[in-house]
């Protein structure tokens, strides 16, 4: 590679978007920065996984009473410790812990708001396939001190920024600012984010869906009937698709983006209000999809308008290509659904 091979950097992306806004302060894009030093972290530790005595279970429960694993732990003190002490962060809440987190003494508070699920899909970390961090970004609705949990409970809607990180065969950053999908690649041999995929669309029609069949028999009728017709069991209505599903959702979520799909967590019996959670996993993917030009549902209304009650609620995911969840909110708003 010669010295000026015109690689684009993140950091030097973010510059140049930012450029194009005459309104920005840079503060946003210094706390995207310090989001990815805490990737290059966790990645970091995920690349040493099976060579130091870091797998397996920390013995602790959280506070969705599963069982964390030692690299969920490290993932969240690395992103707190990355987020707290910037001065740009006024609260934060994480997958991992039961309340707000607020901003450590002595730190100054600053006007964003972060919330993210550390290492989601982190069941998966034995067996060395892909997991993933996903944040959402907001701008704090109360005016001074310490940020409170009316700063979190935001509809998606008003995210500013959103993204994901995905620690697998390499290890890539996916953010949106409102301003288009833009991914990167860690080029471990220079240890920075190299831009790799610009402005990424979704196709309107996946060749994939993705969702855990095993509870077909706890879902009600309509999510079944949508199901059959990714199948190709109705034929006249959409033509039946592929099926892929790793149970890690951010590798799910990125190989439909690129490649067009649909993912679905629909509710069923065991969890009534599908298992994702609203604030960390589905409303940081839904402003992305729909930047990218697909959608996000729980399965009739759209995710970013769902007003949250609580920081842990869960919610029914239908997310992906367009035309795929319209599809399935047809099936559902149908009335023998
Ligand atoms: P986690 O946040 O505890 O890791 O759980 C979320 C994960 C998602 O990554 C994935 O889409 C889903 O759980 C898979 O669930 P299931 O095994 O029920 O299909
Ligand atoms: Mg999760």
């Amino acid at each position: 590679m010669d010295a000026d091979s015109g690689v684009r950097t993140i950091e030097r992306f973010i510059l140049e978007r930012e450029k194009e806004v005459p309104e920005a302060t840079g503060e946003l894009s210094t706390l995207l920065y310090d989001m990815c030093l805490a990737a290059k972290v966790i990645a970091a530790a995920i690349r040493r996984a099976g060579l130091v005595d870091i797998l397996g279970s920390a013995d602790n429960v959280n506070v969705q009473g599963e069982e964390q694993q030692k690299l969920d732990v490290f993932a969240n003190e690395a992103i707190k410790n990355a987020m707290g002490h910037t001065g740009r962060v006024a609260v934060m809440a994480s997958e991992e812990d039961e309340g707000p987190i607020p901003i450590p003494p002595d730190w100054p508070i600053g006007r964003y708001v972060v919330v993210f699920d550390p290492l989601d899909g982190s069941s998966n970390i034995d067996s060395n396939s892909s997991v993933g961090t996903i944040f959402s970004i907001y701008s704090r609705v109360t005016q001074d001190g310490q940020g409170t949990l009316e700063d979190l409970l935001q509809p998606g809607s008003k995210q500013v920024a959103a993204g994901y990180m995905m620690y697998g065969s390499s290890t890539m950053l996916v953010y949106t600012t409102g301003q288009g999908v833009h991914g990167f690649t860690l080029d471990p041999t220079i240890g920075e984010f190299v831009l790799s995929h610009e402005a990424i669309k979704i196709p309107a029609v996946g060749k994939y869906y993705s969702v855990n069949e095993s509870n077909f028999a706890r879902w009600d009728r309509g999510v079944q009937t949508a199901v059959r017709g990714f199948h190709g069991d109705l034929p006249e209505r959409i033509v039946g698709k592929n099926s892929r599903y790793i149970g890690s959702f951010v590798a799910d979520f990125h190989r439909n983006l690129i490649n067009g799909g649909v993912f679905m967590y629909p509710a069923d019996t065991k969890y009534a209000n599908g298992k994702l959670r609203l604030l960390y996993e589905a409303n940081p993917m839904a402003f992305l999809v729909e930047q990218a030009g697909g959608a996000a549902t729980d399965g009739v209304t759209r995710i970013v308008d769902i007003v949250p009650e609580s920081l842990h609620q869960r919610t029914p995911l239908v997310i992906g290509s367009r035309d795929d969840v319209e599809f399935v909110r047809t099936i559902l708003t149908e009335d023998d659904a």
